[in-house]
């Protein structure tokens, strides 16, 4: 039975609930094989030398965590500047936020580099690798350049944009190659997937051996779409919970003349939410009668504060807020209610319960677990209604949500009515589908499905 490793940016410990759907179906896994999970530590140690970093290994139940501390200059390069100032816009089709700057790249390469080195010293030869997200895209080529010749796997969280934004990456040849170094690629979507065929045959003269497969740089490298789901009865549980109940109740009883819309995410541009905030007033001004009977509750939790472009959102978002309580508020009643914070993990099915409709309209999105966790909250008998961007992955999967395109700030609107007005039959009979795609489809299905993929015969 070969030992699972899996490698990502934030490493956490399974055996705390807090650490949520992932951290919680990947060390099911892990935990069955004693497995290593390996990752950054989240210090950042000032004036430490570039490419250094000390390895702490802990052991957490069965599970072995292995975490490497970052200098300062590597922290500012390898995550602000090339994952989150290039990789992050880019792959979200935001060419226009993206920072090319030179130096970014080095810090980049250097990471993985220190990454790759640090856990070279503790795989053993049958170990599975499975490697997360955009942050560790070329650390599979420089384990390979160290002799590692481990099965690894790599699953990208976020969207892989088409072949004309990603070269517009200075390093886009360098990157994509990088990918050539796993057996096995895994996306979120049959468009991301379609995405990267087109890109490696047209820019990188890949030959399809069929199957999804693809040869080039004198390696095989197959692809597919596996759309990662949570954990639907881990969920349903913490619906049912005590914390989550009184959370409910609390709401029900403070918003029992109105009705709710509720968007919940990070602040972050890749959601949409300038143009939901502008959709929901567009709402009010088409369908008067929404006037004091609908409230929008809106929680956008602190993400990336250190980043200039997240501080000119939350102050875009704060005056568009600003301005529709403004316009349209009264002395009993305030149209937005924005919170800048985060909502405990297991309140937030409470939440989800008690709103009538679930407001997920990012501008791109890699898959939005958000939709799948307000479809697992619901009361079958009395179930609220999802309003889906079309740009998120999760779209491909929940076509009896209500779609739309979030760019589409009047049509947009005309579809909230819609979702407010649903008849109770309708509501439950689309929710209904929506509960069984998410449950056959669910956390542990996506990495059973990837690892069986990648050939991995440990217990997934
Ligand atoms: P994210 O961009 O973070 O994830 P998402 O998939 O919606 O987006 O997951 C967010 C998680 O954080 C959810 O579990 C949600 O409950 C929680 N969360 C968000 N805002 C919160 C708040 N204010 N308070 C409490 N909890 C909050 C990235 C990709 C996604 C992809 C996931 C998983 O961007 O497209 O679905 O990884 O692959």
């Amino acid at each position: 039975m070969s030992r699972l490793v899996v490698v990502s940016n934030r490493v956490a410990d399974p055996r705390k609930a807090a650490a949520g759907g992932l951290a919680v179906a990947l060390g099911d896994s892990l935990n069955a094989t004693g497995g290593l999970w390996f990752g950054w530590s989240g210090n950042v140690i000032e004036g430490g030398a570039a490419g250094e970093g000390e390895l702490h290994v802990q052991q957490a139940g069965n599970v072995k965590l292995a975490t490497v501390d970052l200098s300062a200059e590597d922290h500012a390069g390898y995550y602000l500047g090339y994952s989150n100032g290039v990789l992050w816009p880019v792959f979200h089709y935001r060419l226009d936020l993206a920072r090319f700057d030179t130096g970014f790249i080095e810090a980049y390469r250097r990471v993985n580099r220190l990454f790759a080195h640090k856990l070279m010293s503790l795989l053993q030869p049958d170990d599975i690798i499975w490697i997360h997200d955009y942050h560790l895209i070329p650390m599979a080529a420089e384990l390979r350049a160290m002799g590692c010749n481990n099965r690894i796997g790599f699953f990208l969280h976020i969207p892989l944009p088409p072949q004309q934004i990603l070269a517009a990456i200075p390093q886009h040849e360098w990157l994509m190659r990088a990918l050539f170094a796993y057996d096995l690629v895994g996306f979120q979507s049959e468009n991301d997937l379609l995405h990267f065929s087109r890109y490696v045959q047209a820019e990188a003269g890949a030959v399809a051996l069929g199957g999804n497969r693809f040869r080039a740089f004198h390696r095989t490298v197959r692809a597919g779409a596996f759309p990662i789901g949570i954990d639907v009865d881990e969920f349903a549980a913490l619906t049912h919970a005590q914390d989550a109940r009184d959370m409910y109740e609390r709401m029900k009883e403070e918003y029992s003349r109105r009705k709710l819309l509720l968007g919940v995410e990070r602040l972050d541009y890749s959601k949409g939410l300038p143009q939901r905030l502008k959709t929901f007033e567009t709402l009010l001004k088409k369908y008067p009668e929404n006037i004091r009977s609908a409230t929008l509750i809106q929680i956008a939790s602190p993400s990336r504060e250190d980043m200039g472009t997240y501080t000119d959102l939350l102050q875009e978002l704060e005056s568009l807020c600003g301005a529709t309580n403004g316009n349209f508020g009264e002395l009993d009643w305030m149209p937005i209610r924005y919170i800048h914070r985060n909502v405990a993990r297991k309140r937030l099915p409470g939440l989800y319960r008690v709103a009538r409709v679930a407001l997920v309209t990012p501008l791109r999105d890699g898959m939005n677990l958000v939709a799948k966790e307000f479809i697992a909250a619901q009361d079958p008998a009395d179930p609220g209604v999802l309003v889906l961007s079309r740009f998120a992955g999760a779209a491909e999967q929940l076509e009896d949500a209500l779609l739309v395109n979030p760019y589409d700030i009047d049509g947009t609107a005309d579809t909230i009515q819609r979702a407010l007005q649903m008849p109770l039959e309708e509501r439950q009979a689309r929710h209904q589908k929506l509960l069984k795609n998410i449950r056959e489809h669910d956390v542990h299905w996506w990495r059973r499905e990837f690892l069986n993929a990648l050939g991995y015969e440990g217990p997934a």
